[in-house]
């Protein structure tokens, strides 16, 4: 009889808690599923090992909540008296094991084929400063700088007037899109010029640093023509929220002609830049382009 009632509180309280853990899944926002197939290799693995936490969740939960109705004082149980049990160690030592074993496997795959770059097609660096980016197609010899667009810098002034909701994609545009073609493997080599930054753009699938006189490598292979956004993810100083990322995916043939509007262009120096608000702009020693002048900042404001 006894047992019978633990078994009817149990399944009870097992379906109470699936029915608040479905719940809370309804309502939440998973992660972008990407469009590399990397990407979607994280994806399934992280809904993999989601799956797994959940039904570990689920039964913990059910055992404990059930225990403690069950088994409560006020029904006269007594607590158990033994301090020691050989059996019960082995237990839940050998099945955490077996479940980290279970979700190793997986998860090794997928962080080795992230770190295989070979076998790419073109070599693109990227190049963090304080605070842009600059892209360096090493085999097509072109090299630009790109920073927050202008809206998004205007509206970000201290008392702009502007309403940021006005902007669009404010913070999450640029003026000079990284532009890449779809099907092609990639490869990034991604370092830095002043303090750590790290490049993000969510729907490829991973983040990396890049590093003052070091040169970490990444890769990507696009599957599908669009406009991915990202940010700098690592706190970089004061406009570190102001420099994000925008890759434009298009087809291998348009990224031909793009190529070839472009002309091997030469990058102008970082401090030429209008988007650049950097160490030397502060000091404000030389005469800048005159489009740059609503671009100085905080950095001048500062300054007095
Ligand atoms: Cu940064």
């Amino acid at each position: 009889m006894k047992r019978t009632n633990e078994l009817i509180v149990a399944l009870a309280v097992l379906a109470v808690v699936t029915v608040i853990t479905w719940g809370l899944f309804a309502v939440g926002d998973n992660m972008p599923r990407g469009v590399t197939p990397f990407s979607k290799d994280v994806y399934h693995l992280h809904n993999t090992v989601l799956g797994i936490v959940t039904v570990i969740g689920i039964l913990v939960f059910t055992a404990m909540f059930t225990s403690v109705v069950v088994h409560r004082k006020s029904k006269g149980y007594e607590p158990a008296k033994f301090t020691h049990s050989t059996k019960a160690e082995i237990t839940w030592t050998t099945i955490p094991i077996l479940i980290l074993i279970v979700i190793a496997i997986p998860a090794t795959s997928v962080l080795i084929d992230m770190e295989d770059t070979g076998g790419a097609e073109m070599n693109v660096k990227i190049t963090g400063y304080q605070w842009l980016w600059k892209y360096d197609y090493i085999e097509d010899g072109i090299s630009f700088y790109s920073a927050l667009d202008r809206d998004s810098n205007r509206a970000r002034q201290i008392g702009s007037g502007i309403n940021p909701r006005d902007v669009d994609n404010y913070l999450l545009e640029v003026d000079n899109r990284l532009v890449l073609p779809t099907n092609t493997r990639i490869r990034f080599l991604l370092t830095a010029d002043d303090v750590i930054h790290s490049w993000w753009v969510p729907e490829l699938g991973w983040k990396r640093d890049a590093i003052p006189g070091m040169i970490n490598e990444a890769w990507t292979y696009i599957e599908e023509e669009g406009v991915y956004r990202g940010q700098c993810a690592e706190l970089c100083g004061k406009d570190h929220g102001f420099m994000p990322i925008v890759v434009e995916a298009v087809s291998p043939e348009e990224y031909r002609r793009w190529v070839e509007a472009q002309g091997g262009e030469v990058a102008m120096e970082p401090e030429e830049h209008p988007g650049f608000v950097g160490r030397d702009r502060a000091s404000g020693s030389d005469e800048q382009p005159e489009e740059s002048a609503e671009t100085i900042n905080i950095a001048v404001l500062e300054q007095g």
